[in-house]
């Protein structure tokens, strides 16, 4: 009889601890943004270098883990691993532009537009997000999966991802009338949750192998990491954050915390995290980095 868990492609590299995993994500991403800039001079490049440096690098890591999990070897799926991270650095540095968020700090240091000035910090942005689809190019897998991980990066990337979520919000904040919780849910889905997604299906994508679980996985966990993010602006401190928060009661913003309370929203992280782990039964225990991950989403303070 046909193993039902064929379709899974489960063929397991060695599993690492969660903490572990997501160091080597960081240094694997940055080595190859760094590598992919080399030799190049002038504030664009170095403000692309340091938008890119210093973040959790979550997204590698799902990159990573995802493709481990199936049998991927890493050095195919660090290009993956890399371009999401561009991808990840250019939103942020576009979102603390005085034309959007006007933030001043970010990861603990200063954003690029204070560090150098606006019109860098906008090329930078371009750059990576042109870069990103240049390291994309690098990942080694079958034509056919290439070309579907870099339309699907188009569409998680783009006004029907992260750019679309992201002009709702702000024509939301300009208009000044808070939305109710299924849109606040669907504006984050696509501003925070569409590279989370797009991050988790990398090894399914890569291994041409069945989506729908990591699917459910990356989509329960994009919408806990937003609401966790909600719920540290509305009670972190900056110096821990490493961003300014209170931004989002202060402007009077439909939020998770605002919608369902400090409380609610809390637990409403707590079961999203239990479904997405539950979403990963077909995996055994080769999926315990990947529902750590989903545990410290719940638990991070920055
Ligand atoms: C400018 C097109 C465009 C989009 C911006 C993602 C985004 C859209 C804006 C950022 C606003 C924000 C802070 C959203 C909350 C979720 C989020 C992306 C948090 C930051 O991600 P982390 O915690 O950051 O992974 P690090 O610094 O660790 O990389």
């Amino acid at each position: 009889m046909a193993n039902p868990l064929e379709k899974y492609q489960i063929a397991a590299l060695k599993r690492k601890p969660f903490e572990e995993t997501l160091a080597h994500a960081a240094k694997v991403s940055q080595a190859r943004i760094g590598f992919a800039l080399t030799g190049l001079e002038g504030d664009v490049a170095d403000a692309m270098i340091y938008a890119s440096s210093g973040g959790k690098a979550f997204r590698a890591f799902l990159v990573l883990e995802t493709t481990r999990m199936l049998g991927i070897n890493p050095v195919a799926a660090a290009g993956a691993a890399a371009a999401i991270e561009c991808i990840h650095a250019y939103s942020l540095v576009h979102d603390d532009l005085p034309c959007m968020d006007d933030d001043d700090l970010r990861r603990g240091q200063p954003t690029v537009h204070k560090k150098w000035d606006e019109a860098t910090a906008v090329l930078a942005g371009d750059g990576l997000q042109a870069l990103a689809f240049e390291l994309l190019l690098q990942a080694e897998c079958a034509p056919r999966a290439k070309l579907n991980l870099l339309m699907s990066l188009t569409n998680a990337a783009g006004i029907r991802g992260m750019v679309g979520g992201q002009a709702a919000d702000i024509a939301a904040e300009t208009a000044k009338v808070p939305l109710d919780l299924q849109q606040v849910m669907d504006l984050q889905a696509a501003k925070t949750g569409a590279l989370i997604s797009w991050s988790a299906l990398v090894g399914p994508r890569m291994a041409e192998a069945e989506r729908e679980p990591l699917s459910i996985y990356g989509a329960y966990l994009g919408m806990a990491f937003q609401i966790v993010d909600d719920v540290l602006d509305a009670t972190g401190d900056a110096d821990t954050v490493g961003k300014a928060v209170g931004k989002d009661a202060a402007a009077g913003k439909a939020t998770f915390v605002s919608l369902l309370g400090l409380d609610g929203a809390k637990s409403r992280a707590s079961a999203l995290v239990e479904e997405a782990c539950d979403a990963l039964s077909p995996y055994g225990n080769e999926a315990d980095t990947l529902k750590e991950a989903a545990q410290f989403v719940i638990a991070r303070t920055h």
